[in-house]
């Protein structure tokens, strides 16, 4: 049965906007993403995957065919397609709200044609600036990451005299050049991009200043999730990583902070921690206040 997630209708007047932070739910049909690469990579066993996604209570998945951790190299065109379409178009059958995760103009395209309700461009427009021709014309949701360069040279590029002023300006500059190609800013959703062109410093200040992002004005989006910086955080005593499939409490634990500072959404590879964190949450900020002397 599924559970609490919103329905696919939630979308269809734009971006929904519920009390409590969307949860996002990935699904990366790629050989090779640092976090889960490899386990979802043929059709059936990604729209599976989905699937079961939606069961613990995603609002959204986010379906990418690309890769974006340090150092891969881009699939062809015709590869990302091939990956992602056929898995949108049977997640969007079963009723699911799906986000594409590409910075390829064509597989937008493609995604929004397939029944896709976003596109998740995780280089803001930058990569290929016609994303943002796509998006406007099809009056999609649109969420604007920040991102500096593509993974084989991005960690040269995480160099910040103040990281959260200079994301916070980097992603105004993408807000005011979606808004020029005529992205609906109602539809547009920001995110700081962890882990691309930032160091784990960079990260924690981020995750710790969210409210200074907010002040542009737009739902921000933030994915955590398995990162290496919660690798090297929850190391063992010799210093070796976290594996990345041990990483899901303290992500759940930066759901719950991320949503105490007000984001639209957390993008997550396990929803069902991150829904019942949502819960406790929720359940505790509708508590009424001790009044009076203890
Ligand atoms: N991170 C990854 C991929 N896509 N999209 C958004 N909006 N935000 C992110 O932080 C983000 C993303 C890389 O992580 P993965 O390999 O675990 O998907």
């Amino acid at each position: 049965m599924r559970s609490a997630g919103l329905p696919r209708s939630a979308w269809a007047d734009g971006l929904p906007r519920p009390p409590q932070p969307l949860v996002m739910g990935i699904v990366n049909v790629t050989p090779d993403s640092f976090s889960d690469g490899g386990r979802w990579a043929d059709t059936d066993r990604a729209v599976e995957h989905g699937l079961a996604l939606l069961e613990e209570g995603a609002d959204l998945l986010d379906v990418g065919g690309e890769s974006t951790r340090p150092g891969a190299t881009r699939p062809l065109l015709t590869e990302e397609l091939d990956r992602v379409v056929p898995v949108i178009r049977e997640l969007v059958a079963a009723d699911a709200a799906v986000s594409v995760d590409t910075m390829r103009h064509e597989v937008a395209a493609a995604a929004l044609e397939a029944g896709a309700v976003m596109v998740n461009d995780v280089s803001g427009g930058l990569a290929d600036p016609a994303v943002l021709d796509v998006v406007a014309g099809a009056g999609a949701a649109y969420v604007a990451m920040h991102w500096r360069a593509h993974a084989q040279q991005m960690q040269q590029h995480a160099q910040y005299a103040d990281v959260v002023v200079e994301v916070r300006d980097e992603l105004a500059q993408r807000v005011a050049t979606a808004d020029r190609a005529g992205v609906d800013l109602d539809r547009l959703v920001l995110d700081p991009g962890l882990g691309f062109a930032k160091t784990a410093d960079h990260n924690w200040s981020l995750l710790q200043r969210l409210p200074e992002l907010g002040e542009l004005g737009l739902p921000l989006l933030v994915g955590s999730s398995r990162k290496s910086f919660l690798g090297t955080l929850l190391a063992d005593a010799d210093g070796t990583p976290r594996p990345v499939d041990e990483r899901e409490d303290a992500g759940v634990a930066l759901t719950t902070l991320a949503a105490m500072q007000g984001v639209w959404g957390v993008r997550v590879h396990q929803v069902r921690g991150s829904r019942d964190a949502l819960r406790v949450l929720e359940r505790w900020s509708r508590t009424p206040g001790r009044v009076g002397p203890r």
